[in-house]
């Protein structure tokens, strides 16, 4: 059986990750490209470098050449500019739809039965306009927003109670922006509900919804706090783990459940748009949309942020793209 061939487009912050992660988890032959000269050459050799000493065999090579990236299984896509302080996502729309533009066609060229993880930004555009330019079917074109804002939630739930993140149950849905929702009602520790927990360590329901709303707010913000720290860029190790996340559900066909940019067809009253949603990903990519029930306030947040995709996604189209 031939190693999996996991292509990535965008050698940047993000891209090295990537790329680093594949070889020590052993996932499969890696190619990283970029259009940079020498650039994802010079990263993948720093990066074989260490073999020996982290003990993997699998290949990982840097290119400036698409042709490289032939029959590829998997291709992650991080090609474009990230904010800087002050900038949101929607602001790097039209750079990186041109970016996006080109990579779509040449991945389409080389890589045609490759199943695609988005993560550049703005995300939700992104994906729909990689999914529009490739021709690619809809469950083989993915964005990845969703593990990582769950995650963020996750990890402030953890913090907050002081027990380990392992056993924390959170969901984020919708646009990958302000807009997003993180859901309450549904976030869990080992099935107990979060919202108790806080009311039981508060002994107050009102200081521990306070709580859950902070929390809120920060798993929203949580991409515009680290860009404000780190001054020279956007967050890298977190989402280059959350997309090698879904690179394994579909490399191992192991029907996770998680939440991901997906195109809907009428699942949460969406018709037609990427929306971040519940599915299960598998070797087919996304092969379901878990659809399931929310209550009013939560409905309203969710159409709200789909709003926020129309949006962004109808400055994209008439922008001409
Ligand atoms: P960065 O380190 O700048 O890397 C981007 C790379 O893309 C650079 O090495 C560029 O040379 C390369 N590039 C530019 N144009 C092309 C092209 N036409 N073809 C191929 N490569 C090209 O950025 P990064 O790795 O930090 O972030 C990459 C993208 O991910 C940005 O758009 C971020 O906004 C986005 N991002 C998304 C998330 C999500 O969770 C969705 C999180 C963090 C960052």
């Amino acid at each position: 059986m031939r190693r999996a061939k996991i292509a990535l487009i965008g050698g940047g912050q993000i891209g090295g990750v990537l790329a680093q992660l594949i070889a020590v988890r052993q996932l499969g032959d890696g190619v990283l490209f970029d259009i940079v000269e020498d650039f994802p050459q010079g990263k993948t050799l720093d990066i074989a470098e260490a073999s020996a000493i982290d003990g993997f065999d699998a290949r990982i090579t840097g290119t400036n050449s698409y042709a490289d990236i032939a029959d590829s299984d998997i291709v992650i896509i991080t090609a474009g500019l990230p904010r800087k302080p002050g900038m949101s996502r929607d602001d790097l729309l039209t750079t990186n739809a041109k970016i996006m533009k080109s990579v779509a066609e040449n991945v389409a060229k080389y890589a045609p039965n490759s199943t695609v993880i988005v993560i550049s930004n703005p995300l939700d555009a992104m994906v729909t306009l990689f999914q529009k330019v490739s021709g690619f079917p809809y469950n083989r074109v993915i964005g990845q927003a969703g593990v990582l804002d769950s995650s963020r939630f996750a990890t402030f739930i953890a913090w907050e109670l002081g027990v380990s993140v392992k056993d924390i149950n959170a969901m984020t849905l919708g646009g990958h922006g302000d807009t997003m929702v993180p859901l309450t009602r549904y976030a869990n520790v080992n099935g107990i509900p979060v919202m108790e927990l806080l009311e039981r360590k508060y002994k107050d329901a009102g200081k521990a919804a306070e709580v859950m709303n902070a929390i809120i707010e920060r798993t929203k913000m949580a991409g515009g706090e680290v860009v404000k720290l780190l001054k020279t860029g956007s967050a890298f190790y977190s989402p280059a783990s959350a997309a090698i996340q879904m690179a394994e559900a579909i490399l191992f066909d192991e029907k996770r459940v998680l939440p991901v940019c997906a195109h809907l067809n009428g699942q949460f009253g969406v018709e037609g748009y990427y929306v971040g949603v519940p599915a299960i990903i598998g070797k087919d990519g996304v092969e379901n949309v878990v659809e399931f029930s929310l209550a009013e306030e939560e409905k309203s947040a969710l159409d709200k942020s789909v709003d926020a995709v129309k949006e962004l996604v109808d400055a994209m189209n008439r922008l001409g793209f």
